[in-house]
């Protein structure tokens, strides 16, 4: 089954909307199989955001990342990683729809939130970063019989 990696961004944190987010994947149909409140290292920071190095907003993006607490998850189901990107909306909560986190509760791009992986090899990735195998759970849960 397909995994996706999601973080609740400092912002996020500080807003109390970690229930929220974890309440929206719950209820569309997703599993949690991991998750863990952490503050993330320079040198993870970095390296997670390792393709964004050469932009001019490389250096705020990781002391926002690093500047707080962020909630850091796996979440498992069919098509998560696309269909997460989509209950986050666009990058920039401007452009983002309402009914998404990021339109519901972002106003700029700096602070939009949510983290998501972007396709399957990022998804990949940023588990591997975030996790160790021993922190993932699996496990069968009866209710899925009624979403899949
Ligand atoms: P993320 O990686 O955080 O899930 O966001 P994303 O895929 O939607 O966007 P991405 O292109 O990967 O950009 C990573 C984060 O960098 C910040 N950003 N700032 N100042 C700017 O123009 C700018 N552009 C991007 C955003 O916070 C974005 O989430
Ligand atoms: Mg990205």
């Amino acid at each position: 089954m397909e995994k996706t990696f999601l973080m609740v961004k400092p912002d996020g944190v500080q807003r109390n909307l970690i229930g929220e987010i974890v309440s929206r994947f719950e209820k569309k149909g997703f599993q949690l199989v991991g998750g863990k409140l952490m503050s993330i290292p320079q040198a993870l920071a970095e390296e997670h955001y390792g393709e964004h190095k050469e932009r001019p907003f490389f250096g705020e993006l990781v002391d926002f990342i690093t500047s707080g607490p962020v909630f850091a998850m796996v979440w498992e189901g069919e098509n998560v990683i696309a269909t997460a990107r989509q209950m986050m909306g666009s990058t920039n909560p401007k452009d983002a729809a309402p009914g998404t986190i990021r339109g519901d509760f972002g106003v700029t791009v700096g602070k939009n939130i949510i983290h998501g992986s972007d396709s399957p090899a990022s998804a990949e990735r940023e588990i591997g970063l975030f996790f160790k195998e021993e922190e993932l759970v699996e496990y069968a849960k009866l209710m899925n019989e009624w979403i899949n």
